[in-house]
């Protein structure tokens, strides 16, 4: 309800863990606050265009949050958060909890009782801001694992609006989730909403398949009925996440971006082959099993430098949480070992990069590659495939994509890989070099057409007509 501090209030607000923007000290020391490129931001711009909203997030840091501002019309509203609570809800609960158990336990979830409160502490905070910015009647779309508890934390407080939740990462099989001592209050936590949206179709059915094992409900297709006398049905279904193809695209076509590809080759000595991947430095990305495939290939005698290269760009992230450390020091192990084995002078065999780029820069890289290396164990889309294929409107190069990605569903006619295997990962590198150029365009002209047609705004609009739609209280689902 508006407080007496007379808060203004929207009829669209958005809850994501992060602001979409970043922090920054300027030269004379003041701070200022710019807005932060990712996906997330852009769909929302489409969406905002035509009303004004409301954005709840948590700014990035443990310092005082400011009070609510506007920038780029959008009203921010920061979320502070404790040093401690930074380290339970979020470095803790978020990504050494949730993060595995929903990731196929690539490594082992921790479990500790003052992680869940600080989660359950803050979740209830995001509600309560949500509950004061919403105007009556409005629609809240509240983003991915950090927030599950948010849905029905808002309903509480908030009966009139109507609420949405997207899950950026995949939703476990029941035998994983069935791992989480809270996995009951979680779920409930989800049913306050009105939509669930999820990347794939299997996603919404291990949902609902959690929903039917572990609280008293009934189900049928995507839809979950409450059987708590509120007559309320809850709606699952898939709405996979895309990114902004147009605006990616003309960047890729400008001049500058083109000049940058070129010089970008020819500093790594004019390679017949440059592959390249990048991803955030996380152990669900397949990085370690790439490097294996292509230290082999190496060894092999299939593939060598100069002729091919690999770039390997890997974002910093969570670089306090143990497994996140593990992972850096394999990889900078193996690198520094390929390099060491394989390496000529002025030609390593792999040229690593742990560093954060402009959209320019990665679009030169994309421009640049011939092969992209798109690996992931499990990753609920991964975007760096769609913009790969965005940035090839010269119909060159070729994806090499995993099975275990939400966007493999959406381009499997490209070069699939299995990680796992990696005798069939280098059979699918060798191939996706040495097809004949002609049906590699035609490849590429397909994926292309995919994204392009189902890009972010499409994403957007799409969940927000599916909450639109969803059954409200009593009404027939099916
Ligand atoms: P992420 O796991 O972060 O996202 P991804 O979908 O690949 O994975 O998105 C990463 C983004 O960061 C891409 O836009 C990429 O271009 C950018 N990026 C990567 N390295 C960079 C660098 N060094 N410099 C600058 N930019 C870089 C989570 C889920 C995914 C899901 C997305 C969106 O894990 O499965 O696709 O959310 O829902």
């Amino acid at each position: 309800m508006p407080s007496s501090r007379q808060r203004k209030t929207f009829d669209l607000v958005i809850a994501a863990n992060r602001l979409p923007v970043d922090k920054v000290t300027t030269e004379t020391g003041q701070t200022e606050w710019r807005r932060s490129p990712g996906g997330l931001v852009t769909a929302m711009e489409s969406v905002m265009q035509s009303q004004p909203g409301a954005w709840v997030g948590w700014p990035g840091d443990d310092e005082e949050a400011p009070e609510p501002f506007e920038q780029d019309g959008v009203y921010l509203v920061p979320i502070q958060l404790t040093s401690e609570e930074v380290r339970h809800y979020y470095e803790g609960f978020s990504n050494d909890t949730l993060w595995p158990i929903f990731h196929d336990v690539i490594v082992p979830a921790s479990f500790h009782r003052e992680w869940w409160s600080a989660y359950q502490r803050v979740n209830q905070r995001f509600a309560e801001a949500v509950a004061e910015v919403a105007a009556p009647g409005a629609r809240v779309w509240v983003q991915d694992y950090q927030l599950q508890l948010v849905p029905a934390a808002i309903r509480r407080l908030r009966p009139d609006v109507r609420v949405g939740w997207f899950n950026h990462i995949p939703f476990p099989p029941v035998e994983l989730f069935a791992q989480l001592p809270w996995r009951s209050q979680l779920l409930e936590g989800l049913l306050g909403a009105d939509f669930l949206g999820f990347q794939r179709v299997a996603d919404a059915q291990n949902f609902v398949r959690s929903c039917r094992r572990f609280l008293p409900v009934d189900t049928k297709g995507g839809t979950v009925s409450l059987k708590d006398g509120s007559g309320r049905r809850v709606r699952a279904g898939a709405v996979p996440i895309s990114i902004d193809f147009k605006g990616l695209e003309a960047l890729a076509r400008t001049p500058a971006v083109e000049a940058r590809a070129k010089e970008i080759r020819a500093s790594l000595g004019d390679p017949e082959i440059l592959m390249l991947g990048v991803d955030r430095l996380d152990y669900t990305k397949g990085i370690r099993h790439r490097l294996k495939a292509y230290e082999e290939l190496l060894a092999d005698g299939r593939l060598g430098p100069p002729e091919t290269t690999l770039v390997q760009v890997a974002t910093p992230s969570r670089e306090r949480v143990d497994a996140y450390r593990q992972l850096r020091e394999d990889v900078e192990q193996t690198v520094g070992r390929i390099n060491g084995e394989q390496g000529q002078i002025g030609a390593p065999a792999v040229h690593y990069l742990h560093h954060s780029y402009p959209r320019e820069e990665m679009a030169a890289l994309f421009r640049a590659a011939d092969v992209m290396l798109v690996t992931p164990l499990r990753d609920g889309m991964n975007l760096v495939a769609k913009e790969y294929v965005t940035c090839r409107y010269d119909l060159g190069g070729a994806l090499v994509l995993s099975e275990f990605t939400g966007a493999w569903h959406e381009l499997h006619q490209t070069f699939s890989c299995n990680p796992h295997d990696i005798e069939g990962l280098k059979q699918t590198i060798l191939r996706a070099i040495n097809t004949p150029e002609a049906q590699k365009r035609r490849i590429m002209r397909s994926l292309r057409r995919r994204v392009s047609d189902h890009d972010v705004q499409r994403w957007a609009a799409r969940f927000l007509d599916a909450l639109e739609v969803a059954p409200a209280r009593g009404e027939d689902a099916s």
